[in-house]
């Protein structure tokens, strides 16, 4: 069993976190053919997006989420969910908000500032909104968390969540909105300090931060001047 995206995808390192959370190593493969445009790519993944879970068998999964789902019920080692239901409630809460609000809010900055696909000013302000109110959101929910952790003792789902999203935003704060974002929510990089200090939560900001620092650098050189 192996994932097929990139080092630097969010989505893909919240499936490693969980992953390794268990006691697990998953290798990490580049999309087959050659990229994400493949045919053989398209053939695997129905929204055309990593990360995919390639199972030994030739079947995949699709989906983040679903597959760190599959992965804390299939592999062995601790539970990424805690036992008491009020526990469990929060960190999907945690989660749905890094996953749904804040992940989703970036992406149009990233889209349209940091890889200049197009240029589309109203749908990233629309994003960078979206984006404000799910870290206010989360400023509340994780309010009274001081650890390493979100929610008790153990990297749970939510760590899962928002150590990718929060790196993710630390590493395109060279754009001026996503700074202010971090500087009105200073919450987020609070947690993401914290979070250092557990050596498998640690492993993603590095792990991130020099695979999307090769993929800036490719597309910059990419550019027509
Ligand atoms: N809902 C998906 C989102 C995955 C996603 O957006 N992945 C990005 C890479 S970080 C991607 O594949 N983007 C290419 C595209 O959207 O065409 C999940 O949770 O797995």
């Amino acid at each position: 069993m192996h994932l097929i995206g990139s080092l630097a995808s969010p989505f893909v390192q919240r499936c490693l976190i969980v992953a390794r959370a268990k006691g697990h190593e998953l290798a990490v493969e580049l999309p087959p053919g050659g990229g994400m445009q493949s045919a053989e790519f398209q053939a695997i993944s129905p929204m055309g997006r990593v990360p995919v879970l390639a199972f030994d068998d030739g079947t995949y999964l699709c989906e983040s989420n679903a597959i760190s789902a599959h992965l804390d019920e299939a592999l062995t080692g601790p539970a990424l969910l805690p036992q008491q239901p009020a526990a469990r409630g929060r960190v999907r809460e945690i989660a749905e908000i890094a996953t749904g609000e804040l992940a989703a809010g970036l992406r149009p900055v990233l889209v349209h500032r940091i890889f200049r696909m197009s240029q589309n000013e109203p749908v990233v302000a629309a994003g960078l909104a979206q984006a404000d109110r799910g870290c206010a959101a989360l400023a509340r929910l994780l309010e009274s968390s001081a650890g390493p952790y979100a929610i008790g003792d153990t990297i749970t789902f939510a760590d899962a969540a928002l150590v990718p999203f929060a790196t993710l935003a630390m590493a395109i704060s060279q754009d001026d909105d996503v700074a202010g974002l971090l500087g009105r929510h200073p919450f987020l990089l609070a947690y993401l300090e914290r979070a250092q200090a557990d050596a498998i939560l640690a492993r993603t900001p590095q792990e991130m931060r020099d695979a999307f620092a090769a993929i800036v650098a490719r597309r910059t050189q990419a550019a027509p001047a």
